[in-house]
């Protein structure tokens, strides 16, 4: 780094002084506080950005969001050059950029980082990154002052996208680096295309009749804006938008995936007279979306359809057309397409087993994307999901070749229009549908929608794959939130010693029953998540656990 460099860092700097006497870590997908809190913070991750830019050569993304979280937080997401989450590998930076005390300190962090990665300024790549934010009125301030942190290091370039989704910023991050055009446009165009496309590859002699109306829930966040500027463009597919913050609603407040799948009751927006229809519910960013039917006209009462069922459905999907592969001497069988489920702990048990007994191999990871993502790039096939309805699918490349060449095969054989042929060109569909960056709430809903429409279901059948078992999730305000260590996949803690036993000893008491607690890595609190065979045991064991954890690590008055 050259002198006009450091000076250039050294002056941007000093106009944004981190908060006395708070401290901002690197969470589950960033940073996110109390959107009051954050300019330093975002105007860090400006920097680093670019010199993450510079150091792959390629187009990094950064978006403003807090996602599920209230409308007076805010944080950010980084894009990395798959499209994927930042690497773990410079999230300790990133903690170091945040906690540097003021500007010689952050200019030093930031001269050690640059030698040590061996990041060259010269010409040959002006660092390149795209910007998005979510619609919080905190936006527009916070991404200022990103723009100013990659000013600060010469050259850089950005290009502002505006109010995005956030799988929208990652899908175009990942089409950029792919030589692809990316505008929003090209994003929804490419969506509703596929969607058309794996709709007319239903098999013929199913029935073809319309497909009945989704009812959305926007969140009254940007998934709510952006379909009902684009929704028109899935043809085959009629919406009933609610909460799409154009009626007055407050972002995530009563309405929302997270909510929603928390909760398990009706979102604003929703009445009695919906009983039993088809609903989604989009979460802040639109980036995670559970299913769910009202199921009675009295009362608030839900069944809840969530990304572990979005996952099954996912899985025997993919699974029957592998199947028609097998059976059909294609030299893709089931040794040559490694298809691997991943989840989490939140993932309901009973989820887990009826995956394991569809014969798939189940991993669990630690609660995150960028886990579960890494997990799944190892299969040729990977599908992960949160049960919070935060998932997607990957391809390998390898495994898309395989597709392509049997595909051009077909085309120059007979056996064009057979079953092989349209499970081979459903799943390249597939993987057209599916935003491979991220999870996507809209693709994910229009895979679903695709998938329900090829097998003829309800949302009632399609439910009833498997029965959850009753659980219940809490969180607890506690003192210091990494006080609590886990290890296993977030399934036992570690510290402080002693919390587990309890734990254990209170799982003892019910038929059934499991549960866990880790730290939010969103959220300053621990959240407890537990289940059991009856609702009321899972209410009990969840409510015992809280307890637990507030009588050790919490204020003592729950
Ligand atoms: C983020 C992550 C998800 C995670 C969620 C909650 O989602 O991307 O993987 O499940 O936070 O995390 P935690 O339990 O640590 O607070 P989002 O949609 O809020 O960006």
């Amino acid at each position: 780094m050259n002198g006009e460099q450091q000076s250039m860092i050294l002056k941007s700097a000093s106009l944004f002084p981190p908060p006395q006497g708070v401290k901002i870590a690197y969470g589950t997908s960033g940073f996110r506080a109390d959107a009051s809190l954050l300019q330093s913070t975002v105007y860090r991750v400006g920097i680093l950005v670019a010199l993450r830019s510079l150091k792959t050569k390629s187009t990094i993304g950064l978006m403003i969001t807090a996602s599920h979280n209230q409308v007076s937080d805010n944080g950010v997401k980084v894009a990395d050059p798959s499209g994927g989450m930042l690497t773990q590998e410079w999230e300790p930076f990133a903690d170091a950029l945040a906690a540097a005390p003021d500007a010689p300190e952050l200019l030093q962090v930031i001269k050690d980082f640059v030698d040590k990665e061996n990041i060259s300024f010269d010409k040959s790549w002006c660092a390149n990154l795209l910007l998005g934010r979510d619609t919080r009125p905190s936006g527009e301030s916070l991404l200022e002052a990103a723009k100013q942190g990659i000013s600060s290091i010469l050259d850089a370039r950005y290009e502002d996208m505006g109010v995005l989704t956030t799988p929208t910023l990652h899908w175009m991050v990942r089409a950029r680096n792919r030589g692809m055009v990316a505008s929003e446009n090209d994003y929804f165009q490419q969506f509703a295309s596929s969607f058309r496309c794996l709709i007319d590859l239903t098999p013929k002699g199913r029935e073809h009749k319309e497909i009945d109306k989704l009812i959305v829930d926007g969140a009254n966040g940007v998934g709510g804006e952006k379909l009902e500027t684009y929704g028109a463009l899935f043809d085959a597919l009629p919406i009933d938008l609610r909460n799409s913050g154009k009626g007055g609603g407050v972002l995530n407040e009563g309405v929302g995936a997270d909510y929603v799948q928390k909760e398990k009751i009706v979102p604003s927006g929703f009445s009695g007279e919906d009983v039993g229809k088809r609903c989604a519910s989009v979460d802040g960013d639109a980036d995670r979306v559970v299913y769910f039917f009202v199921t009675s006209e009295s009362s608030n009462n839900i069944t809840l359809v969530d990304g572990d069922k979005i996952l099954s459905l996912f899985a025997l999907f993919i699974k029957e057309q592998l199947n028609i592969l097998g059976s059909s001497g294609t030299g893709i069988n089931k040794n040559q397409a490694r298809l691997g489920i991943v989840q989490t702990a939140y993932a309901n048990g009973a989820s887990t087993k009826y995956l394991k007994e569809l014969g798939l191999e189940v991993v669990l990871t630690p609660t995150g994307v960028k886990y579960l993502h890494e997990k799944a790039a190892e299969f040729d096939i990977g599908i992960y999901f949160e049960a919070n309805g935060h998932g997607t699918i990957l391809f390998s490349d390898t495994f898309l070749s395989k597709l392509e060449n049997l595909n051009d095969e077909v085309h120059q054989t007979s056996t064009k229009g057979s079953e092989q042929q349209m499970a081979t060109s459903r799943l390249l569909a597939v993987s057209k549908l599916i935003n491979q960056a991220v999870g996507d709430a809209f693709s994910d809903v229009l895979l679903v929608e695709a998938i329900l429409y090829y097998e003829q279901w309800s949302i009632q059948k399609w439910n009833e794959l498997y029965q959850d078992l009753p659980s219940r999730q809490l969180k607890v305000k506690v003192v210091d939130r990494n006080a609590v260590l886990t290890t296993n996949a977030e399934t036992e803690v570690v510290r402080p010693p002693g919390l587990q036993e309890l734990i254990k000893a209170e799982v003892a008491k019910y038929n059934q029953g499991r549960s866990f607690v880790r730290p939010s890595g969103t959220e300053d609190v621990v959240r407890v998540y537990a289940e059991a065979a009856t609702q009321e045991d899972a209410d009990a064991l969840a409510k015992s656990v809280v307890e637990i954890v507030d009588k050790h690590l919490g204020f003592g008055k729950l």
